[in-house]
């Protein structure tokens, strides 16, 4: 389905008396509106291919209807949440569920709705049909040599479907790990997969960067070979200066303090992007900023205000990976991404009205009241309305929600493509 620009022209117009009322009076209480502006216009999150149908438990799978037949699809309804929103310019694909059978074609698609392919994601935690060899008991960190080798040769053939879309990353996400005490040498596991990886690192073209993502627990209960920011800290220091760490929100165990985790990986040069999503328990994949929007601006304050190893500011959104993770069990998979990116842009746009500076001053001199205080006033203030304005001059719409409702865009999808399609992925 397209959506043409009149359509949004008109939708727009209709809501523009509100919203300039609301936007003149955010614009007066902000200072530096205009910069905060333009840095929403130039932040981009992908979308990954696998979030485009409605997820499911391991208890059930409650389909919608009208779910992307095809990578084509896929990248027609990334296409719509762009047109709607102009923040959701890349997309990331999943392999082997996204495998282009036209390289070609495929960029021209993508390229015909504006989006860019973001890291390429490789899948050693399932075995797939036509595989020799099973990850039953992991891939890169196996004991048996001959797995490890079909593992490393899978990661290697998705660097080389990136190259042909012109993605500039890979993401490794490994569900390796041990059930029970005693099932594995954590050592030897460690070692196993240093070396998996070394190879793979190896096959990276100059310009390509890696992320190891971690994860706490699941599938694997009793350990994870990356279960932590430590344990992929250590990977992607020993692999080099082109592997960075990978801070999925929900992979952390309940309570995690991961904005500290921001920060530090930030301070050694080694955050190499985000996988947003939500969770009250533990990756629950659930809408970002659904249930600790607050969490999401403590992150959002140490990207924004946080320096490299060189002091450099962190450049949101430009040669990082940042990309929704999430799985919709029971909303229209659309919506949710809408809301989900609404919710980063709100998080963003409250983080850039930090005086950091006063902050700074605060923490130097142990005024730990002040330091809330300058905090907790920037999250209390509502951003919607500059946020709607980025939107509105990026060529967007006021409300992408609602416009999509109006449209009714499910229903179209419904019509175009039936009520019993299943996309691949989760
Ligand atoms: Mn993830």
């Amino acid at each position: 389905m397209i959506i043409s620009q009149n359509i949004i022209d008109d939708h727009n117009a209709k809501q523009m008396a509100k919203h300039k009322t609301l936007f003149d009076f955010a614009k007066n209480e902000t200072e530096g509106v205009e910069k905060i502006i333009q840095r929403l216009i130039d932040f981009q999150v992908a979308i990954p291919s696998w979030a485009l149908g409605t997820g499911g438990t391991r208890f059930g799978r409650f389909p919608g209807g009208g779910e992307p037949r095809s990578l084509e699809e896929k990248i027609e309804d990334v296409g719509l949440l762009h047109k709607l929103n102009k923040t959701s310019g890349a997309i990331s694909l999943h392999i082997p569920w996204d495998i282009p059978t036209s390289p070609k074609e495929i960029q021209t698609l993508a390229a015909q709705h504006g989006l860019a392919f973001d890291a390429v994601n490789s899948n050693t935690f399932q075995d797939q049909p036509d595989q020799a060899l099973t990850y039953k008991f992991g891939s890169l960190q196996n004991v048996n040599k001959a797995i490890r080798k079909q593992a490393i040769d899978h990661n290697i053939e998705v660097i080389k479907h990136g190259i042909d879309l012109g993605s500039k990353s890979l993401t490794v996400w490994l569900s390796d790990g041990s059930c029970f005490p005693g099932q594995l040498n954590f050592r030897k596991a460690f070692e196993n997969t240093l070396e998996s990886l070394q190879e793979i690192y190896a096959a990276l073209p100059s310009d390509w960067k890696l992320f190891v993502e971690y994860k706490a627990f699941e599938p694997n209960f009793y350990s994870m070979t990356v279960g932590d920011w430590g344990q992929s800290h250590l990977y992607a220091s020993k692999l080099g200066e082109k592997a960075f760490t990978l801070v999925d929100l929900g992979h952390h165990l309940p309570n995690a303090n991961i904005e500290q985790i921001v920060s530090l990986l930030m301070m050694e040069g080694k955050l190499g992007g985000f996988h947003f999503n939500d969770s009250k328990y533990g990756d629950d994949d659930l809408t970002v900023g659904s249930i600790n929007p607050y969490q999401l601006f403590l992150i959002f304050n140490e990207l924004t205000h946080g320096t490299q190893p060189n002091n450099a500011p962190f450049e949101l959104g430009s040669g990082f990976g940042w990309m929704i993770d999430a799985s919709h069990n029971i909303k229209d998979p659309l919506e949710d991404l809408l809301q989900s990116v609404e919710a980063i842009m709100v998080a963003y746009a409250q983080s850039l009205l930090v005086d950091s500076k006063a902050l700074e001053d605060a923490r130097e001199s142990n005024d730990v009241v002040k330091a809330q205080e300058i905090i907790q006033a920037a999250y209390r203030t509502d951003v919607r309305p500059i946020v709607a304005e980025a939107r509105l001059r990026a060529g967007a719409a006021l409300s992408p929600i609602g416009i999509f409702r109006d449209l009714k865009v499910r229903n179209v999808l419904i019509g175009e493509r039936g009520l019993k399609t299943v996309a691949t992925g989760l």
